[in-house]
């Protein structure tokens, strides 16, 4: 059993989770639209990343004996005012995730539940990846989205992107 901070907590990140799974196809849909296939697919990893960190904290909560509740996932209904618009929403929303996580690490530092710290070690190394993925990406569409040609180019290299699942067991 954990502490039922802990687990409340986690079982929010549950659902932050799949709002970024969600999010991040709202973003792939959005550059589909657009004819950016690249970028579209980008998106559509991140979507399955996020689908795949979601469920690692839900087999954390099973494999700890605690009770999972399926909260509603919002609308990402975001508006996109040009092709840059998604990367810093992206951006942004990785931000919010990692202080989220680090919420969670500091409640659980506080009542001594070093399991759950060793469980968030591995998220707390993945959202620094993720910050700086998502803000090298930011970088080099400032670099060439406003030239055709390098945007083509650069949209051709995201499309090789695939799934590689987390390395992290339960
Ligand atoms: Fe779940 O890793 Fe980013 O948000």
């Amino acid at each position: 059993m954990l502490n039922p901070k802990i687990s409340k907590l986690l079982n929010d990140q549950i659902n932050k989770e799949f709002y970024s799974s969600y999010l991040y196809l709202d973003m792939s849909n959005y550059y589909y639209d657009n004819n950016l296939k690249g970028f579209g697919n980008w998106f559509a990893i991140q979507t399955q990343e996020e689908y795949a960190h979601a469920m690692l904290f839900l087999k954390y909560m099973q494999n700890n004996g605690e009770k999972i509740t399926l909260n509603a996932i919002a609308a990402p209904g975001l508006k996109y005012a040009n092709l840059k618009a998604p990367l810093e929403e992206a951006l942004k929303h990785e931000y919010f995730i990692t202080a989220s996580i680090n919420d969670i690490y500091a409640a659980a530092y506080e009542v001594k539940d070093f399991r759950t710290m060793q469980f968030l070690d591995w998220f707390v190394k993945e959202q620094g990846e993720e910050e700086q993925n998502t803000d090298d990406l930011c970088k080099r569409f400032d670099l060439f989205g406003s030239d055709p040609k390098s945007l083509y180019l650069l949209d051709n290299e995201l499309s090789t992107r695939v799934f590689n699942p987390p390395s992290l067991v339960i």
